[in-house]
């Protein structure tokens, strides 16, 4: 197989509530999109990367940009056999794995399309339901987080995350627990922490919370090992694990019990199934997180979701949590129980809505 052409495309879409994390407040987003024209079946991603370097040091530009200077050459004319060769491909290009992820997948999903397979089961996927949890921003009262508890626990939502800062962590916390006394709680603090407020983070141990995600330093390993033999509560990696040799370190050094995948932060199924298989092998639990994702990036991430040892509730949503309209049909939904059923159609199991997406697209780049 051959990738003819590429489609750039960035959409714009305001949130439905604006989220915010200890980096910022987001209330419109900014995607990226990706259409790999695969031997005239188009495959489709988006690159989560944001708008600006405050998460990961990619953003929508240097993702626009690396795509088009750098792995479109690689890629064009290319003779390959499966999406799974991608990787290997650009790995010449350092880093950028928002990037890399977006064309990655989007031929995974044109390979999928091309063989009329869902992606899941190309992908080596185990389950057709996947348990679902929510990840909630910072809010202005303590009031309004019950509130947004409680409307996620109505849904059905299996777990509940918030987001914390310092300043706005012990009390959330302690709330929540006074009031959903047994639900499955976790607290994700993106790197608002340093060493010295372990102290200050082991009082978190008293609410038994099933793990803290990435309190300290986006790139800091050693610090969360020393983190870790303090604390009773399983610390999860996020931002740390962009690299499968980094996954090891991790997981070597006791520096989490638990690791966040995300697609777009590894570079793409190939890695993502790396770490995944190596997590697995180490008895490390893996969930998949979300970085607010058009439906696109959703359906990408409801098929990472059916690998076996995603054995936890991810951070993947029903649409309507983010956005008014989506751009995929159908919209993603959740059950009653708090699970997404996975699509049975081929790729992605969701049609991208073309017509809605070429209107939203505020810039538009075809590289051929
Ligand atoms: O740390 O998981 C994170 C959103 C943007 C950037 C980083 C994170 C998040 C979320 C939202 O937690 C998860 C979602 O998409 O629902
Ligand atoms: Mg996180």
């Amino acid at each position: 197989m051959k990738v003819q052409r590429i489609t750039l495309r960035e959409i714009r879409m305001p949130l439905v509530t604006p989220f915010e994390t200890s980096f910022g407040r987001l209330t419109n987003r900014r995607m990226l999109i990706v259409e790999a024209d695969v031997d005239g079946v188009s495959g489709w991603a988006e690159s989560v990367a944001g708008e600006g370097p405050f998460y990961a040091p990619e953003t929508v530009e240097t993702a626009w940009h690396i795509l088009r200077d750098f792995i479109w050459p690689v890629l064009k004319n290319r003779e390959l056999n499966s999406a799974s060769e991608v990787w290997g491909l650009l790995s010449p290009i350092r880093g950028h794995n928002m990037a890399k992820a977006a064309i990655e997948s989007a031929v995974w999903d044109a390979e999928a399309r091309q063989k009329g397979l869902p992606l899941w089961k190309l992908l080596g996927g185990v389950r057709n339901e996947i348990p679902c949890g929510v990840s909630i921003g910072i809010k202005e009262t303590l009031d309004d987080l019950v509130l947004a508890v409680e409307r996620e626990l109505d849904a059905g939502y299996q777990r509940i995350k918030i987001k914390i800062k310092p300043g706005k962590d012990i009390e959330p916390v302690e709330r929540l627990r006074q009031r959903f006394s047994r639900i499955r709680l976790m607290v994700d603090a993106n790197s608002a922490y340093r060493i010295e407020d372990g102290p200050h983070l082991k009082r978190l141990d008293a609410y038994h919370l099933m793990m803290i995600e990435q309190p300290l330093g986006w790139d800091d390993l050693y610090g969360h090992a020393e983190l870790q033999r303090k604390l009773d509560t399983p610390v999860c990696l996020d931002e740390c694990i962009h690299t499968e040799e980094h996954a090891r370190a991790a997981i070597e050094l006791g520096a989490c019990k638990i690791i966040n995948i995300k697609l777009g932060r590894v570079g793409g199924y190939t890695p993502a199934r790396r770490i995944h298989d190596l997590c697995q092998s180490k008895q490390i639990p893996v969930w998949c997180g979300g970085m607010l994702e058009s439906g696109i990036g959703r359906a990408h991430n409801i098929a990472l979701s059916t690998l076996e040892n995603f054995s936890l509730p991810g951070d993947v949503t029903a649409s309507r949590r983010y956005w008014i309209e989506d751009v995929i049909d159908p919209e993603v939904t959740v059950t009653p129980q708090g699970t997404i059923r996975v699509p049975a159609g081929p790729g992605i199991g969701y049609e991208p809505r073309f017509n809605r997406i070429e209107k939203l697209a505020a810039r538009k780049e075809i590289l051929q």
